[in-house]
């Protein structure tokens, strides 16, 4: 070990990626310390070195101690049970009038004179105190640091395998028997980083456990310490100089807000009867308004976590209910991976429908995420027949959609020289390559390193803070939290929020002032409440027997026939408080509707409605509402739905009006909106489009702008304005004929266009649902 000592010591003097070296118990003797102190002075990366259990004796020691004059990386030294005397360790309490950088030196074990162990642990004491002062300065200042944080957003047709890959990238063991995913499931991994310059190793996938509080803002706070420590360590000694002068600036706001040096001093004098040299305790700081803690453990680990990234997993249920659910929650940035079973893309009988779920998929992304990164995984890699021919006819399959939609946000399989990445779960092939692609993606993704300033973070801190108690935060309490923490504009605050959303630490949509007014932190308990409602009915079932007991067989039955929610089932399954909240946030996302047509308080959920109505000749003028040049998403038509019947209950309720109740099914609705004034809608896929009819011409031109004020709704409020089309109106002489939106209005074609409609719509944007209803009375 003597010899194997030396190589190491003398590998450490040229190391720049060890930050640790765990010596303990190596035989190492007086000549190998000396050897090791002598790298010591060179050595400036090394922060801990463990030489417990070694025969170190004064000489060595003094060897150490005078090596630790120079050395500015240091700061854990264990030398417990060596050879040491007051003749050694007070070497070390004469080195520790130079450096300041070690903070723990664990002398136990020895005849070291209890006054001098004093003395040493004085010296370290003031040490930690420049450091925990650092820290301190950190959090109060308004320094910025990059966050290396993505979103991994996994998407697909329902049982293509999107749980089975993220399992499999992560490593864990394939489980044939995986639960259908309701609704979505977030989790977190984190991805440790290769150090500077290599190659990543893509070996480290870690799930992060639990939803415990993350101290984000410490962490940020050491990270940029760090920062500080490296570049000194490289900047020049005139350049330091002009570092420091800045310094006071910040000191004046540190003076002013420290309040707890009474505590600080409390638990050193604890520590320090110990008579164990360990400075090592955690010291508690008020910064701004927050407390936290510092430990030089927060150092060492953002030391190991330097380039490292955390990635937020969303892994959505692929079954089409969710669909309309999943409008909320697909933000602009992140890496998308989409999922799909190559062996459905090779039967004659199945090839359709998953091609037509893949333009679903690649449309709505390109909707809500123009340019995100995106990755095709076929799975099932190890079950069709003539693997290379089936994978080569399922390319050509590919390149022929995706050049058909113009899509060029695909991240291509360069490797093998195709548009997707063919893998198999169970046999666990093509992960790992896809593994190293997907981390590629995420770290060159410029998002993924956007700087963020610490205020911002210790806000997120505060915020994440009240998820133990609570889902959701009203925006005034925000606001206050954000004064306190140094955030004081509204258009500082908007942006923070704007991007905790976007990286899907917290759900806060903008829309319109309700919306805006709530800030959920507990993005999963919002998806599991909301799929307690939007569900398959037949894949995800009730506890049947609880529901039963309830006495709320029927209603549960009735939920699922016909999309009507009565108050006692929303009760049930939200937990009696959660109701009026979250009826209120589904209402205002246009999932529900008021259903006041019965003499009992029911809700309409349009995305459960299942019947198909076949089309049928219907009378009345007919207009279309023609997406074909870009894309009708699944959601738009249940929206719209949501939208008519709410004005049609609302008219009822405002104006004591006597209406129908509305006939509604998967893809077509009738519904009176007013007395004798009917509106018929009906989806068609195909088409891409929506064909609206009206029972009385005198109705047309109202009808007209109603629907099309409600297109503008939805698309501001939950399509972030991404919906593109053309309203056409049939020509009333010749049948059949249709007749752009803006040439009728120049020809004030009848009965499409009166003089009132031709005066501007009311505006959707940033209105609330009941103004909007209000708005819609046109005459
Ligand atoms: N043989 C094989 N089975 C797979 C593969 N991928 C997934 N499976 C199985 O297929 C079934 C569905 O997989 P999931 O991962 O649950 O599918 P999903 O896409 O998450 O489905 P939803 O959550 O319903 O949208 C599970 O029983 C998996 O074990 C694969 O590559 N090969
Ligand atoms: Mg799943």
């Amino acid at each position: 070990t003597g010899t194997g000592v030396k190589a190491l010591a003398l590998a450490l003097r040229v190391n720049s990626h060890l930050t640790e070296a765990m010596l303990s118990t190596n035989l190492i003797d007086d000549g190998s310390a000396e050897i090791i102190a002598d790298t010591l002075k060179v050595n400036d990366i090394l922060r801990k070195l463990d030489l417990n259990f070694n025969y170190i004796a004064n000489r060595g020691a003094k060897c150490i101690a005078e090596s630790l004059v120079v050395n500015k990386s240091l700061t854990e030294l264990c030398l417990d049970s060596n050879d040491i005397s007051d003749t050694g360790a007070q070497h070390f309490s004469k080195a520790l009038e130079h450096n300041k950088t070690l903070v723990m030196l664990k002398l136990n074990e020895h005849f070291v004179s209890a006054a001098l162990l004093r003395e040493i642990c004085e010296k370290l004491d003031k040490n930690m105190g420049r450091k925990s002062k650092l820290f301190l300065d950190t959090l109060n200042g308004d320094k910025k640091t990059s966050w290396s944080r993505s979103r991994l957003m996994v998407v697909g047709q329902g049982k293509a395998g999107k749980s089975a890959l993220i399992r499999s990238i992560l490593g864990l063991p394939f489980n044939k028997n995986w639960d259908s995913t309701i609704g979505a499931e977030i989790s977190e991994s984190q991805i440790a980083g290769p150090r500077s310059g290599s190659q990543p190793t893509h070996a480290g996938w870690t799930k992060v456990k639990g939803e415990t509080n993350m101290d984000y803002a410490s962490k940020f706070a050491a990270r940029i310490m760090l920062q500080q420590l490296n570049q000194s360590r490289k900047t020049p000694e005139k350049f330091r100089m002009k570092e420091n002068t800045e310094l006071p600036r910040e000191r004046t706001i540190v003076t002013e807000e420290v309040q707890m040096p009474s505590i600080t001093s409390k638990l050193k004098k604890k520590k320090s009867t110990h008579g164990v040299l360990d400075s090592k305790t955690k010291t508690l700081f008020q910064t701004r308004s927050v407390v936290r803690n510092f430990d030089v453990d927060l150092l060492v680990d953002a030391e190991n976590a330097e380039n490292s990234l955390t990635l937020s997993m969303w892994d959505f249920g692929g079954q089409e209910v969710f669909y309309s659910m999943h409008h909320l929650f697909l933000t602009k940035s992140g890496v998308y991976v989409l999922v799909f079973d190559m062996r459905g893309m090779l039967q004659w009988n199945k090839k359709n429908d998953a091609l037509a779920y893949m333009s679903f998929w690649l449309r709505s992304i390109r909707l809500h995420a123009p340019n995100a990164p995106l990755l095709l995984v076929g799975t099932y890699m190890q079950d069709i027949r003539i693997r290379a021919k089936g994978v080569i006819t399922i390319n050509g399959l590919i390149r022929k959609l995706v050049k058909s939609l113009g899509f060029t946000q695909i991240v291509k399989n360069s490797v093998h020289k195709l548009e997707f990445f063919p893998v198999d779960n169970k046999e666990r092939i093509g992960i790992t390559m896809l593994r190293i692609e997907v981390e590629r993606i995420v770290r060159q993704d410029k998002n993924t390193w956007q700087n963020i300033s610490i205020k911002w973070m210790l806000l997120l801190d505060e915020m994440l803070e009240k998820r133990n108690e609570q889902a959701y935060i009203q925006l005034s309490d925000v606001t206050q939290m954000a004064a306190k923490v140094g955030v004081h504009q509204v258009a500082e605050l908007d942006e923070a929020l704007r991007l905790f959303h976007e990286q899907g630490m917290l759900v806060h949509l903008t829309a319109t002032d309700t919306l805006k007014n709530l800030v959920i932190v507990k993005p999963q308990w919002l998806i599991d409440a909301l799929s307690k409602v939007i569900r398959d009915g037949s894949l995800h079932s009730y506890n049947l027997q609880a529901v039963e007991k309830q006495g709320l067989k029927q209603d549960l039955r009735l939920a699922f026939d016909t999309a009507l929610f009565s108050r006692d089932f929303l009760e049930y399954v939200w937990d009696g408080e959660q109701v009026p909240f979250l009826v209120d946030l589904m209402k205002r996302t246009l999932l529900m509707s008021e259903w006041n047509f019965r003499n009992e308080e029911y809700y309409l959920v349009p995305s459960l409605l299942n019947n198909v109505t076949k089309t049928g000749k219907r009378l009345g003028n007919r207009f279309v509402l023609d997406f074909s040049s870009s894309f009708l998403p699944i959601g738009v038509f249940q929206r719209l739905i949501c939208l008519v019947v709410s004005h049609s209950a609302s008219n009822r309720s405002r104006h004591g009006y006597v209406l129908q109740e509305p006939k509604l099914s998967k893809n077509a609705a009738l519904i009176e909106v007013e007395p004798q004034f009917h509106i018929y809608l009906q989806e068609d896929i195909k088409h891409q489009n929506i064909v609206a009819r009206v029972n009385d011409p005198q109705y047309a031109a109202k009808s007209v702008r109603i629907i099309q004020s409600m297109i503008r709704k939805l698309n501001c409020d939950v399509m972030g304005e991404g919906l593109k089309w053309e309203t056409l109106l049939e020509d009333s002489t010749r049948l059949g004929k249709l007749v752009n939106y803006d040439q009728a209005k120049k020809e004030m074609m009848a009965p499409w266009i009166t003089k009132a409609s031709r005066k501007a719509e009311p505006e959707a944007q940033n209105v609330d649902l009941d103004s909007f209803l209000n708005c819609l009375q046109f005459d």
